[in-house]
């Protein structure tokens, strides 16, 4: 995700690693590149220098204690400081009132209406039955009502506007009117960006802010801009005392530097980080899983998260026995397959596996598994429960069913053979190893549960 900076911190700790002790000598040297690579990937520069003097301070204090791994302390120390930095634990929504009431303000284009959307979504999935309203409080822009109504539309949340209207601040208003009446538990409101920040704007929106007494006031920016969203936070924290931000566009080519600073500078947590367009694209920001991917670690937390979201733990649980006795079916696979593609593309999901997120742009062919996902689509039941053989004449069937090639089908077959055979030998060679005094190779867990069989 994050790029150069990444692959620096990866160069400078591979450094490290074949040094024998941290000495004064290397902890300045690594210290320097630390905060090059920082003020590269646009920190602020007084975060970036004092987050470096924490470091060293630490590192040398350590030096003296210890000299072992001197690669691996010193990372620590960085991920720790990192950790620190970001505000050390997730830091979630803070809700009350009735409604409860959430302004997203932030410059131009940083996501606000998109994350409206995303939040209510969010807390449709995280507290069901409470009901949220959208407020359209932004009136510049000609389609933001629209764009907001049809986002809303997708989760079936109501949007409240006035047609016609030009003034937000009565719209603001009558949005928590009928939220109170009505009875919604959330009210979260859209307002209006600028290219920069303009005192009109700002006017506005303490009006706003006045008319509705949030709880949360959220500023929405974009990791994209890096350095200029922490200028601009402070700037809508001296109007209208943020409580907090959301950080978006982070699946793109972000530059660390907002996550890293923004709350450090603003002195307000980060909430949350937008990850995607879609929807569902929001995750609680976690200062943890932020640090392991700024380093290249992966991102267990979010995957662990994700899992927990979306895979049944009862069925994994079922297919896990199967796979002990090697009794899975066709239709078990897509079972997981389909548990498992919720959670994501694979694509996604590897680069958050440590060791795979520094392996540069992962080749891995998604195509593999669409095509033997449409396979067992096209088959029947008798078919995908391996109750009759899948002779050539339904081979050829599934073939044109699929879309696919006759040897595509034959290739799946055999891999889909080869899997239970192994599965099948697994206990055997387990204890083989065992015996020979080697390391359970599965750490005591068989191997899939809830992961997959990824090669067929
Ligand atoms: N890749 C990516 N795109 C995003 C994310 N969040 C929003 N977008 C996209 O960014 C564009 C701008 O998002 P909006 O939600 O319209 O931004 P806004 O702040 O409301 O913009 P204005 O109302 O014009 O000020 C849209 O095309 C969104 O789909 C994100 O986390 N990742
Ligand atoms: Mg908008």
């Amino acid at each position: 995700m994050f790029g150069s900076l990444t692959d620096k911190f990866q160069q400078m700790f591979s450094g490290l690693m074949g040094k024998k002790t941290l000495t004064e000598d290397n902890i300045s040297d690594a210290a320097r590149q630390v905060r090059l690579a920082l003020l590269d990937a646009d920190v602020n520069y007084s975060v970036a220098s004092n987050f470096v003097k924490r470091v060293k301070e630490k590192a040398l204090g350590d030096a003296l204690i210890k000299s072992v791994s001197p690669g691996e302390q010193f990372i620590k120390l960085v991920h720790e400081e990192l950790v620190a930095l970001m505000g050390t634990e997730e830091s979630p929504l803070e809700i009350k009132g009735n409604p409860n009431v959430i302004l997203l303000c932030g410059l131009q284009g940083s996501g606000k209406t998109t994350h409206c959307a995303k939040l209510a979504a969010y807390l449709q999935k995280k507290y069901p039955g409470k009901r949220t309203l959208l407020a359209a409080c932004d009136l510049q822009r000609p389609a933001a009502v629209d764009q907001l109504k049809k986002l809303a539309s997708q989760i079936d949340v109501p949007v409240f506007f006035i047609e016609g209207e030009k003034n937000p601040v009565r719209v603001a208003k009558e949005a928590l009117l009928k939220a109170s009446k009505e009875g919604f538990d959330t009210l979260i409101v859209d307002t209006a960006g600028r290219l920069h920040i303009d005192e009109e704007l700002m006017e506005q929106l303490v009006k706003i802010k006045e008319a509705v007494d949030p709880h949360e006031i959220l500023f929405v920016a974009s990791a994209a801009t890096g350095q200029d969203a922490v200028k601009t936070a402070v700037e809508f924290d001296k109007h209208v005392q943020l409580s907090g931000t959301i950080l978006t566009m982070l699946d793109g080519s972000a530059r660390a530097g907002a996550a890293i600073s923004i709350r450090e500078v603003t002195n307000k947590p980060l909430k949350f980080e937008g990850i995607g367009e879609k929807i569902g694209d929001i995750q609680p920001f976690n200062p943890h899983s932020m640090a392991d991917r700024v380093l290249g670690m992966g991102d267990v937390i979010n995957l662990v998260r994700k899992a927990q979201e979306n895979i049944d733990e009862e069925e994994s649980k079922a297919l896990e026995k199967k796979i002990l006795k090697a009794a899975f079916t066709y239709d078990d696979y897509l079972k997981q397959m389909t548990m498992i593609k919720r959670m994501g593309s694979f694509k996604s999901l590897l680069k958050m596996i440590p060791g795979m997120s520094s392996m540069g742009d992962i080749d891995f062919d998604e195509e593999h598994f669409n095509q033997i996902e449409a396979i067992i689509h096209s088959m029947t039941m008798q078919e995908r429960t391996e109750k009759v053989e899948l002779v050539p004449s339904r081979r050829r069937r599934l073939a044109s069913g699929s879309g696919t090639s006759i040897d595509d089908v034959n290739r799946m077959v055999k891999g889909f053979k080869k899997l239970k055979q192994f599965c099948k030998e697994m206990p055997a060679l387990k204890n083989q190893m065992m015996k020979k005094g080697g390391k359970d190779p599965f750490g005591g867990k068989m191997p899939f549960g809830s992961k997959m069989p990824w090669d067929f």
